[in-house]
């Protein structure tokens, strides 16, 4: 094990399959600056996972860009839902606050870049007896991964192929079932897709992307290898620029170009193309008015913004849930092809609102009973891990809650995969035991919003952009790598 542990270690940061260290690490090392990058939270094998639902995932992304696409582009739609949440959830208003404030003025862009993730887990369906993928969130900003995810995937490959079975290298796996991520490059084209589409300078500055990042920030490098594929895959050059900054590093000139110097050339000055937003996710990197300022600062700008506030928005939980509410006419409303909308209706676990309606007062007793509440689990509109509240904490949960802020929550069935057996390595610390895994489907859509009644816009760009494998240990019931508790897998498929 040893002997396997050091070349993992090894081959993770050779291949930048890695995280800066956590600070408690790096306070041990005594010198910061000479520890930069640790092995990222990864399986040290790949996790089986059923072949048909993992291509279900993908051939039903598609279908997905669109669908949210459609939403971004229906203000009058998002404001229903933004309404509901306004008085019970302050981020949520402050985000739709920046929309009007834009809107005031007028937006300058009608492109707009999703690079989006939808995440699953299997679910094994009693009555039918066959298994199928219910899908856990839709991620709309930030949605992390996909660089290590292609690198996970090499490193299981090299493992099997090389180390463990010298002699036999195609017998023991099919080579097609070690199912190799193409995350960094399709995402990276996503981008390169939206830059070009920005069209020529109009200041005769030369073009950039700007990542806009959280600061500190651990997952350095698959932000990394996404910016190194665009530079060497597409030529296109990207900086990141922490959050915080934006406001006092770029400017917008009267047109509402976005203009950046970076520090590295303090001689040239960039036309921003594209804002791709790793931070603004969560109200911790607001924690100023003028983070707030900037925000509004970046969105009037001409650059296009990965994603708008609106596409930002249209990942709220409730948007899902109203999807989700059987029988209800709000998918059809964007997604009018039936064979389509019916092949993403199988994907949707139950959900309901802890509103006032029918459905939400059958809900609320749901919630505040310890028998049913364990089936649950309680999530507020938030992405980015951590902020869930699981089966038997939820009724004590809303006793700490006013009754009006209850809407602010929705109540989904917890989606139970079967386990599995692997084992994780987490700040240098192997455990082993069993597992649940989250497949993650990435799609990156581009396209233009419309400029009315008749015209709604249109998609420019829409594919599938490779998945993202990510297992915890069964006794955890948060999954996210980024808050501290999945690792980075990739999927050995099994028929
Ligand atoms: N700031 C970090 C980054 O840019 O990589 C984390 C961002 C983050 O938490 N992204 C969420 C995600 O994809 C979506 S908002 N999380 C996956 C995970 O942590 O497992």
């Amino acid at each position: 094990q040893q002997y396997l542990l050091t070349n993992i270690k090894d081959w993770s940061i050779a291949h930048g399959l890695a995280v800066r260290p956590a600070p408690s690490f790096v306070s041990q090392a005594q010198d910061p600056s000479g520890v930069l990058a640790t092995t990222a939270p990864i399986t040290l094998f790949p996790s089986l996972f059923p072949r048909s639902c993992f291509e279900q995932g993908l051939a039903i992304q598609n279908a997905y860009n669109e669908l949210y696409s459609a939403i971004a582009r229906d203000e009058e739609w998002l404001k229903g839902i933004v309404e509901e949440l306004i008085h019970v959830d302050d981020f949520v208003e402050r985000l739709w606050n920046v929309h009007l404030e834009v809107k005031k003025e007028g937006y300058v862009q009608d492109l707009s870049l999703g690079l989006f993730r939808s995440d699953y887990m299997v679910h094994s369906d009693q009555s039918s007896h066959s298994l199928g993928i219910k899908q856990v969130e839709f991620n709309t900003i930030a949605s992390s991964f996909g660089g290590l995810s292609s690198r996970v995937s090499s490193m299981h490959r090299h493992l099997l192929y090389i180390d463990a079975y010298p002699s036999s290298s195609s017998s023991i796996i099919k080579a097609d079932a070690l199912r190799q991520s193409k995350a960094t490059s399709s995402l990276a084209l996503g981008l390169a897709a939206a830059h070009s589409a920005y069209g020529s300078s109009r200041t005769g500055l030369p073009l950039c992307v700007l990542f806009v990042v959280q600061d500190p920030e651990r997952n350095v490098f698959d932000q990394r290898h996404l910016q190194y594929a665009l530079l060497e895959e597409s030529g296109v050059h990207a900086f990141r620029l922490p959050f915080h900054q934006t406001l006092s590093d770029t400017k917008a000139d009267l047109d509402r170009n976005l203009l950046y110097t970076p520090p590295s050339s303090p001689s040239t000055t960039y036309e921003v193309t594209t804002i791709y937003f790793r931070a603004g996710y969560s109200p911790d990197d607001h924690p100023r008015e003028e983070d707030w300022t900037a925000r509004v600062h970046l969105e009037r700008s001409r650059a296009i913004k990965c994603p708008s506030i609106l596409t930002q928005l249209a990942g709220c939980k409730k948007v899902q849930q109203v999807l989700a509410t059987p029988h209800s006419p709000h998918l059809r409303r964007f997604l009018p092809d039936e064979t389509l909308a019916s092949r993403v209706l199988e994907t949707f676990a139950p959900i309901y609102p802890l509103d006032e309606s029918k459905a939400g007062q059958e809900a609320r007793n749901l919630a505040t009973n310890p028998d049913s509440a364990c089936k649950y689990v309680l999530k507020p509109q938030r992405e980015g891990g951590g902020n869930n509240i699981y089966r038997k904490a939820i009724p004590n949960f809303l006793k700490g809650l006013p009754q009006t802020h209850w809407p602010a929550y929705i109540l989904m069935e917890m989606i139970e995969p079967p386990p599995l057996r692997n084992a994780i390595l987490r700040n240098g610390e192997v455990q082993r035991g069993g597992v649940i895994s989250e497949l993650g489907v990435y799609g990156v859509c581009l396209w233009r919003k419309g400029s009315g009644e008749s015209d709604k816009g249109e998609v420019l760009q829409n594919w599938e952009a490779g998945y993202l494998l990510r297992t915890k240990g069964d006794q955890s019931e948060e999954g996210g790598v980024a808050a501290g508790f999945g690792a980075v897998d990739s999927c050995c498929l099994v028929d």
